[in-house]
């Protein structure tokens, strides 16, 4: 395994250093998190199950946040016993999070998690299924965190077989989001899976994100060309999937190109602070500029231009309530937490880093 197919490249390079060259410290990637505090991890070596060493599991512990899968880790191994030791945790390019999955519980508490679902990504494939899985306003959702992630996405309709028309749910998309690429393909003939493929890349990093049965895993199995993830059919009734595929996993394509399969989730409720929101939204940002009043909630306020432009025909309403939802939603997560993602990411690797220098004095 060539640490470059498997995405190593400069911004990671040069947080390796000479001195954990000489201390044959080698950098891997995790590949899946286990039960139990272990990962699997692939380094050019080969796969190895790695546990963290007892320094990183306490600075994980005081807030400097566990490895996830993509993370690009510093390992010693132990080759006799296919086992290594986790002693570093590289800085990330980016991640892909969403509210804790704990949620409902912790709510009550007064408490939200952030959950990292992948890290390092280049490129996000959302799929979606063109049967009662398919809206439009989620699309825009995803969208919006993927981008705020710092991440390309590739929108992927599947299942185009079980509709007449798969052209008319490209027209429902492109009316409201621009640029971004739409790809019908159907998991069970093949179609358009060349088209997919045309996104995968040598040592770039694709992750696969939607809900329950809308083919995530079928589509990485074409891509494999045998049958290397297991998948389910959807309940008849209603089409929902049966969560076949149960923790994310990193894996090599064998022409090149890493994915990430990934369960299938209910809803991703995505983990972002208000001025993401306005600056995806800036549109209905703009339009706020001509409100009476500075504070204008754009309810039901006197003097409103962002409802005078839903009923000049200008504003989209399905935008305009996705606008707010996804607002009420970051106002209640920066509620809880008190701290913006950035602060978050930063406050982290600040704990990491601090640690990390110690390790190496140490040494
Ligand atoms: N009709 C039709 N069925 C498909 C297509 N692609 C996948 N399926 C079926 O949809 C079902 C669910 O597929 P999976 O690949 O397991 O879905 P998944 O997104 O990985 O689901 P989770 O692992 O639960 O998140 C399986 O029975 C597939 O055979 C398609 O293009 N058309
Ligand atoms: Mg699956
Ligand atoms: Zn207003």
């Amino acid at each position: 395994m060539n640490l470059e197919d498997l995405g190593w490249d400069d911004h990671f390079r040069t947080q390796f250093t000479n001195q954990e060259i000489e201390q044959e410290i080698l950098p891997a990637r995790i590949s899946q998190g286990h039960r139990g505090g272990f990962y699997s991890v692939l380094c050019d070596e080969g796969e190895f199950l790695a546990e963290m060493s007892g320094r990183m599991q306490h600075a994980a512990k005081d807030g400097g946040g566990l490895p996830a899968v993509g993370d690009w880790v510093t390992i010693r191994t132990y080759k006799e016993k296919n086992r290594a030791i986790i002693h570093g945790l590289l800085e990330r390019k980016n991640s892909l999070s969403r509210k804790g999955v704990s949620g409902r519980k912790s709510e009550i508490q007064g408490k939200i998690t952030e959950q990292i679902l992948a890290a390092n990504i280049d490129t996000c494939f959302l799929i979606n299924a063109l049967d009662n899985d398919f809206s439009v306003r989620r699309i825009e959702r995803y969208l919006t965190t993927v981008y705020n992630s710092g991440i390309t996405p590739v929108v992927i309709l599947n299942k185009t077989d079980l509709v007449p028309d798969p052209e008319e749910y490209l027209d429902q998309i492109n009316k409201v989001i621009f640029g971004v690429p739409v790809i019908p393909v159907c998991g069970l003939t093949n179609s358009g899976i060349i088209d997919l493929s045309a996104h995968i890349k040598a040592g770039k990093t694709i992750v696969f994100i939607g809900s329950s049965g809308v083919g995530k895993s079928t589509i990485i199995n074409r891509l494999f060309g045998v049958e290397r993830q297991r998948v389910n059919p959807v309940r008849e009734y209603d089409q929902k999937g049966r969560h076949t595929t149960t923790s994310r996993e990193l894996m090599l394509l064998p022409e090149g190109g890493i994915v990430i399969d990934t369960p299938g989730m209910r809803e991703f409720q995505p983990w972002m602070v208000e001025e993401e929101i306005e600056e995806a939204f800036n549109d209905i940002e703009e339009l706020s500029l001509n409100c009476k009043f500075r504070n204008c909630t754009h309810e039901s306020e006197p003097g409103c231009a962002v409802q005078e432009a839903i009923r000049a025909g200008e504003l989209d309403t399905g935008r305009y309530n996705n606008y707010m939802r996804m607002k009420r939603e970051a106002r209640f997560i920066e509620e809880r937490t008190n701290l913006g993602t950035q602060q978050t990411e930063r406050k982290r690797w600040k704990a990491i880093t601090k640690l990390q220098k110690q390790i190496k004095k140490d040494w």
